[in-house]
């Protein structure tokens, strides 16, 4: 089978434009510059859409709307609200200025960004196949959205030098079963809550934090939740793919909203 790469690589040279789906809380870290690169080489227009725009406040999304717009038009979504979508087709319609035949749409970027899940709110209904589990888009599926615009949806992708474990487990890239090292993972996340919504993070797992590092809070919520070994020591590895899952599932906001 070819390459995940190849077929993106693909999608893109049949695409009149292309959709870049990142996601709205990581705008930075899920932009594929690699594929960026690509894109302008082969003077190919896109959209850069951040999905998943219900996890973020309305102020970092205008910030981040601001910064991308001077690469690409950018605009933000849900697509578990179907927020944006109408703005989205539209968008789609005037940046591929096709006027007597069907638009072809490649949707392409990082894994789980919500590239299935962005088509089928433009749709209106679940024609792409969607999933928790990253990678889970295999092959190109060629999904007819009506009034004229056809998708391609594409496998994820990231830039080889980006195999980093924690942004996999950020992103939710890699599940909290396929990680090396979780706890690793869960107290980068415990950092971020802390640093952008500490409220939360407290109510949710029902802990009081004071100046406690990210490690004495991760034993915090493994005992609050009575994660415990044999030997009565606290479960840290169990206590950190609960935060990873909540976390995934975007139980856990990284700000107030
Ligand atoms: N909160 C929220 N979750 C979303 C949104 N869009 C997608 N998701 C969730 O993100 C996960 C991944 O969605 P998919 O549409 O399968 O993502 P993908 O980019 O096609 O993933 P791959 O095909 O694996 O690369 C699923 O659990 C979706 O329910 C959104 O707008 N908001
Ligand atoms: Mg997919």
């Amino acid at each position: 089978m070819a390459s995940q790469k190849m077929i993106v690589m693909d999608v893109i040279k049949k695409a009149d434009v292309l959709l870049e789906v990142v996601d709205a809380r990581f705008p930075d870290d899920t932009r594929n510059s690699e594929i960026e690169r690509e894109l302008g080489r082969l003077n190919k227009p896109f959209i850069i859409v951040l999905n998943k725009c219900d996890l973020v406040s309305k102020e970092s999304l205008e910030k981040a709307k601001n910064r991308l717009s001077k690469i690409a038009p950018a605009i933000f979504v849900s697509s578990k609200e179907k927020f944006g979508t109408t703005m989205l087709r539209y968008k789609i319609l005037e940046v591929a200025d096709i006027q007597d035949r069907n638009i072809t749409v490649g949707c392409i970027g990082y894994p789980n960004t919500g590239k299935s899940s962005v088509i089928n709110s433009v749709v209106g209904r679940g024609k792409a196949p969607t999933s928790s589990i990253s990678g889970y888009t295999k092959g190109v599926q060629i999904i007819n959205a009506g009034s004229r615009i056809v998708f391609l949806d594409s496998p994820g992708v990231f830039p080889f030098d980006e195999h980093d474990e924690y942004i996999q487990g950020l992103l939710g890239i890699k599940d909290s079963t396929h990680l090396k090292d979780p706890i690793g993972v869960a107290l980068k996340i415990i950092e971020r809550l802390i640093e952008g919504n500490k409220e939360q993070l407290e109510s949710f797992y029902n802990v009081s934090i004071r100046d406690e590092n990210s490690y004495d809070i991760l034993e915090m919520i493994g005992m609050q939740s009575n994660y415990l070994k044999k030997k009565g020591e606290i479960d840290e590895t169990r206590a950190a793919v609960k935060i990873i899952n909540d976390w995934q599932k975007g139980y856990l906001l990284a700000e107030e909203l």
